[in-house]
């Protein structure tokens, strides 16, 4: 699913899952590989932008190196701003910073800088030599919204859903204490309305980064399948939840983004607890639906999630797409075309 970041830490795990997503044959092939030898970027010929990600100050773009006929995948990115009492103390500007002003109007003024070399780092990955799974990987593509009815649903993404059976191996494990059990925050065994609180696979365990995931016990698909029979399991995962991560981690409900994703990337519903200061991947209007808000829907409309339009975006070349695509939900354009 797509994700967006401005935090870097977040922005290199998201790199790292493109990058993990790219199966060992391929990395096998790593037969001469510039990593063994004294790199030099100057050697390195630009031939393609793959990407340019305005958001989290990337670019990623394909070349050759001098000497080596396979391609190789270049990505630079800005780095983040240090916060700690050390820079604080070092300061930022010296007398090599270079500053031009742009414009001035009363109080403001914009300024163009070019700090010094310690500040100009950029975090880069080389991937070479690059398949083209991994040009295809890091390639821009479209992105398509859907508004999803649930005649949609019924008649073109739950049929997918069901034909492909994606693996929820990881999920049952968790539920059956079968893996990840010593992680458990907090266990509520009821049937109905009972959960699994505990870290998601992507918090790196900071306060700052709080990301806490909860798995339903029951086995429901998503949003769209719920209903008011639900109502208490959502609410006692609201209520409980928030208890428990107030008496463990001192965060009130305030503090919290709580939420679902649809389109989910597991098919067993979850919901996402994560810190309002934290501004990580997938908190998008496009993707992600807030607890109180789903209740409150719920509470007004106890069927509101089969008559409710659903929108969400797809990337282009997702199986997902295609299938909208074939059944005349989406009109693809040819990214490739100039506009
Ligand atoms: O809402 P969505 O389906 O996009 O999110 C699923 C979430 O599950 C993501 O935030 C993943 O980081 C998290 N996740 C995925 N796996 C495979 C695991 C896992 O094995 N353990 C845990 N704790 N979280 C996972």
């Amino acid at each position: 699913m797509a994700e967006q970041s401005v935090d870097g830490a977040a922005t290199e795990e998201s790199l790292a899952k493109k990058m993990k997503a790219i199966e060992p044959e391929e990395a096998s092939k790593v037969a001469d590989s510039v990593h063994d030898t004294a790199l030099r970027l100057s050697s390195f010929q630009m031939t393609r932008i793959l990407n340019v990600n305005s958001m989290r100050k990337q670019l990623m773009v394909e070349g050759t190196f001098k000497g080596q006929e396979s391609p190789a995948i270049v990505i630079m990115e800005k780095k983040v701003f240090p916060e700690d009492d050390i820079f604080l103390k070092r300061g930022f500007f010296n007398e090599g910073t270079i500053i031009r002003k742009v414009y001035s109007n009363d109080v403001y003024g914009n300024y163009e800088c070019f700090p010094t070399r310690e500040h100009n780092g950029l975090n880069v990955t080389i991937i070479h030599p690059a398949s083209q799974k991994h040009l295809d990987k890091f390639s821009r593509k479209e992105l398509y919204l859907v508004n999803e009815t649930y005649e949609i649903y019924e008649s073109v993404t739950l049929p997918y859903l069901e034909s492909n059976s994606f693996s929820l191996q990881w999920v049952d494990n968790i539920l059956s204490h079968k893996a990840e059990y010593d992680k458990i925050i907090y266990e509520d065994k009821d049937k109905e309305k009972g959960f699994i609180m505990l870290p998601d696979l992507k918090w790196d365990g900071t306060l700052a980064s709080l990301d806490i995931l909860v798995l339903a016990k029951k086995r429901i698909k998503s949003l769209r399948e719920l209903n008011d029979s639900h109502l208490p399991l959502l609410r006692n995962i609201r209520d409980t939840g928030t208890d428990v991560i107030k008496k463990k981690y001192n965060l009130s409900s305030s503090q919290l983004r709580i939420y679902l994703h649809y389109q989910p990337s597991y098919y067993h519903l979850h919901v996402h607890f994560s810190y309002l200061m934290h501004e990580v991947p997938g908190i998008h209007c496009e993707k992600a639906h807030l607890i109180s808000t789903v209740i409150n829907n719920i509470e007004i409309v106890p069927d509101y999630y089969q008559k409710a339009v659903l929108s969400f975006v797809v990337k282009e070349n997702d199986p997902l797409c295609k299938k909208y695509q074939e059944s005349g939900v989406l009109t693809v354009i040819d990214s490739q075309t100039e506009i």
